[in-house]
């Protein structure tokens, strides 16, 4: 029940439909988005931010999404958006079959800490089978394992004024005047803290792959395919996402999306 009253697309629905149409398409041509006085983009924004506080206060904090069982593994994981990075950091780590990767992690923390892979493979570990959304339509089901990210957020230590996890990657999916437009994704600290939000290393049952996110990407299960990062460089905890790049809190969100992706 709340799950419908809840969707976002019906949101959308009863408001515009050419605008709800609008997250679905998600590409270039809706540059307009862009401009922050644009009132369909006000629209979609408050719509936006009702669906977020909406399932914020009807979902507990930690309620789980879904999680299926190894026979539900039907097909691989379809990789997209970026599949092979080739900026310069990203294809130097890649030839040593990334022995020297290193996540950071600063911004509004107690201890800023740099993470080796092996220092995180040696964490303890959360494996889930669980299905993955992309905004286009399409869902695939598939095992995850990796370090829940709590486990390295109480490491570093939560600074009372960080409000959002941002996460930089290493890719760039386009280019603009300002340079490489460099993938990024934010969650709020719920999602950030919640059990089966992890930093995978694994993929059923396999290191990985370049295609999908090596060798770190982020799984946020209760959203879209969007906001779960791959490429990760860095984790930084922040209090407000207005002063990065286009304001709206991630790449696709600059471009038109939702920031909240709920499911
Ligand atoms: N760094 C980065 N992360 C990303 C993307 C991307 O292009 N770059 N695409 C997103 C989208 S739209 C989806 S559906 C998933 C795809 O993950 P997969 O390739 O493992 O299926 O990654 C998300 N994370
Ligand atoms: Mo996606």
């Amino acid at each position: 029940m709340s799950r419908l009253i809840l969707s976002r697309r019906r949101l959308l629905h009863s408001g515009l439909t050419a605008a709800a149409a609008l997250p679905l398409a998600g590409c270039d041509s809706f540059d307009f988005l862009r401009e922050r006085s644009n009132p369909v983009r006000r629209f979609l924004m408050s719509a936006n931010g009702l669906t977020y506080r909406a399932q914020r206060l009807l979902q507990s904090a930690d309620q789980l999404a879904t999680e299926f069982s190894a026979s539900d593994i039907r097909q691989g994981q379809k990789p997209n958006g970026s599949v092979n990075p080739d900026t310069p950091e990203y294809l130097s780590l890649k030839q040593t079959n990334f022995a020297d990767y290193v996540l950071e992690v600063d911004g509004l923390v107690e201890r800023p800490m740099r993470f080796p892979l092996d220092a995180i493979r040696n964490m303890p570990a959360r494996t889930q089978i669980t299905r993955h959304d992309c905004v286009e339509g399409w869902s695939t089901i598939a095992k995850w394992h990796g370090v829940p990210l709590k486990l390295i957020l109480d490491q570093v230590g939560i600074r009372p004024a960080a409000r959002y996890v941002m996460f930089h990657c290493f890719d760039a999916p386009t280019k603009s005047l300002s340079g490489l437009d460099f993938y990024y994704e934010s969650i709020d600290l719920i999602d950030a803290r919640h059990p089966q939000t992890i930093l995978a290393y694994a993929m059923n049952d396999t290191p990985l792959p370049v295609a999908h996110g090596a060798p770190l990407r982020v799984r946020v299960e209760r959203q879209l395919g969007y906001k779960m990062a791959k490429y990760i460089r860095r984790i930084e905890l922040i209090s407000d996402f207005s002063q990065f790049r286009d304001g709206q809190g991630s790449y696709w969100a600059d471009r038109g999306y939702e920031w909240y992706a709920g499911i």
